[in-house]
């Protein structure tokens, strides 16, 4: 038999804890690459120095990955190993904070619900993506019309979404007479413990309006911002991890050296000591979910959809461009930075320098086209309320519009030379059906605007906001990505 990390000998060594040890107080549903990298991470390093006994129960939902993960975990004991690459060597830690992981293929629904309802459950926590929650964009609401959510409500014991099985095992544990768990979203968005609250509330009260008041009244959602970058694994990664660790690692996952995690301390039924290695728990995590959300991801998809049409493979490409790296910090200082109210003693100019600094990590290879995903999703949080901001102070925000021209260019799926490339995104349909009726010019613009789960009913029926699409729009189609981003500077005084 091939030797694996459980079995095989190793040029690193293994964790000295045993297993036995944990009890599985945190499911996760989401088992992905940044969970692996972040908060089992966090876990695994508290394991390290305390005799906490909190584990993990690992739950994938989606996906033939997902489930071929969830029995690659089984194969080795469940340990996996983390690479951070630094600019200059690599840090490897082989994790063993996992206690359980299931998938629905292989556990049944049941299986799932039983673990999320079973007493030692403490903690729910979530990486399932933007979409995962199945909210409109604009409104963070529950998407009651969600294919997901309309499956969940005509089979509420066999669910399919991450929420439909939080709100079952919910009311198992409420028809047990059992207490709640805290749900903890750990997903790139807005007030996520209150998108979390909106849809797990949203369901159970299409469900059954007792339960939802129980849920409301019991189950806390605290909000966490989280940081890392971490970017889906490749043949090269896999190789990579092998060379360093002797043996393969089809879980292993590489990532930056840095990482953050702010969390409301609102914990219905305890919590890990997670501040005991690094993390900080605040009362208001608002101000550092927007820091984040608004300079580090807002310039990531500016970087990745005018980077993605002119020609960069990765972010650290576009960052060896002058004109990107110039337009990446003044989007930052100039359009983000100005909407935020952060606590005393926070630097944003030093948060921005360490960001550009973090972008250009030759080693960490994080695809322009991975960050491009899912937009319909992701625009809502990193560009469009700083756009409402500045309408409203009548303020500049050329780099803002730029973004949503490239976005608009980019989901027609071909680049400048013509080539197709696949565009990833719920709203695929609504995106192909633009694309066929108003493939070019103002009505292209006008059509996109026109999608109220990401750009709500006002910013459409802003005629100045439109103008500056629609002139954005028709500079990046004329003169292509890499000359639109040029023509940002000089920065107005
Ligand atoms: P990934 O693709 O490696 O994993 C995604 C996980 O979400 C998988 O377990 C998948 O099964 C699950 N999933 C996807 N759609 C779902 C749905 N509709 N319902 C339930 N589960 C679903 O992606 P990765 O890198 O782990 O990122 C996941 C999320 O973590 C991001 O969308 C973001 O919100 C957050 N995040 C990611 C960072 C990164 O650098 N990769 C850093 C900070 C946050
Ligand atoms: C990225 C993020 O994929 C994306 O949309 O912007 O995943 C980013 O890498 C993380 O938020 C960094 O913490």
């Amino acid at each position: 038999m091939e030797h694996n990390l459980a079995s095989g000998e190793l040029k690193v060594a293994r964790p000295a804890w045993n297993h036995q040890r944990l009890v599985p107080r945190m499911v996760h549903i989401g088992c992905g690459a940044f969970h692996r990298a972040h908060q089992a991470l966090y876990l695994h390093h508290l394991l390290d120095i305390s005799d906490t006994d909190w584990g993990i129960c690992e739950v994938n939902l989606m996906s033939a990955s997902g489930k071929l993960l969830v029995e690659q975990l089984r194969q080795q004991d469940l340990l996996y190993s983390v690479t951070e690459k630094g600019a200059e060597h690599n840090d490897i830690h082989i994790v063993a904070a996992i206690k359980q992981a299931l998938h629905p293929a292989l556990d049944g629904h049941d299986g799932i619900i039983e673990a999320l309802a079973r007493s030692e459950t403490a903690i729910v926590s979530l990486t399932v993506t933007e979409k995962g929650y199945c909210t409109q964009g604009a409104s963070g609401e529950l998407d009651a019309d969600n294919p997901l959510i309309q499956h969940d409500l005509a089979h509420p014991a066999a669910p399919k979404s991450a929420i439909g099985f939080i709100v079952e095992a919910l009311r198992v544990r409420r028809e047990r007479g059992m207490g709640p768990f805290t749900v903890l979203s750990c997903d790139n968005l807005r007030d996520n413990g209150h998108v979390a609250r909106a849809a797990v509330v949203g369901l159970a009260q299409l469900r059954d309006a007792q339960l939802a008041k129980w849920i409301g009244e019991n189950v806390t959602f605290p909000s966490s911002m989280v940081d890392r970058i971490v970017p889906a694994v490749t043949d090269e990664t896999r190789q990579e991890i092998c060379d360093l660790l002797g043996v393969a690692d089809p879980c292993g996952v590489a990532c930056e050296p840095f990482r953050q995690w702010v969390i409301e301390d609102n914990f219905v039924n305890g919590r890990p000591d997670w501040d005991h290695v690094g993390a900080q728990f605040v009362a208001d995590v608002a101000p550092f979910e927007m820091m984040k959300l608004r300079m580090l991801n807002g310039s990531h998809s500016f970087l990745a959809y005018l980077g993605y049409l002119g020609n960069c493979e990765t972010i650290a490409d576009t960052m060896q461009l002058p004109a990107y790296r110039q337009a990446a910090l003044a989007l930052m200082m100039h359009e983000q930075a100005p909407t935020l109210r952060m606590p005393d003693g926070i630097d944003l100019q030093a948060y921005a320098d360490q960001l550009i600094a973090r972008f250009s990590n030759p080693s960490l290879r994080h695809r322009t086209q991975q960050i491009a995903m899912d937009g319909s999703q992701k625009l809502p949080q990193r560009w469009l309320d700083s756009v409402r901001h500045h309408l409203q102070h009548g303020s500049d925000y050329r780099h803002l519009a730029l973004g949503i021209a490239g976005w608009m260019r980019y989901v027609l799926g071909c680049n400048q030379q013509g080539e197709k490339f696949d565009v990833v995104d719920p709203l695929f349909d609504t995106l192909t059906h633009i694309n066929q009726h108003y493939p070019e010019g103002d009505a292209r613009v006008s059509a996109l605007l026109a999608v109220k789960s990401i750009f709500g009913d006002d910013l459409p029926a802003n005629p100045g906001f439109v103008t500056h699409l629609q002139h954005a729009y028709a500079q990046l189609c004329q003169h292509g990505a890499r000359a639109a981003v040029e023509s940002l500077s000089p920065e107005p005084k």
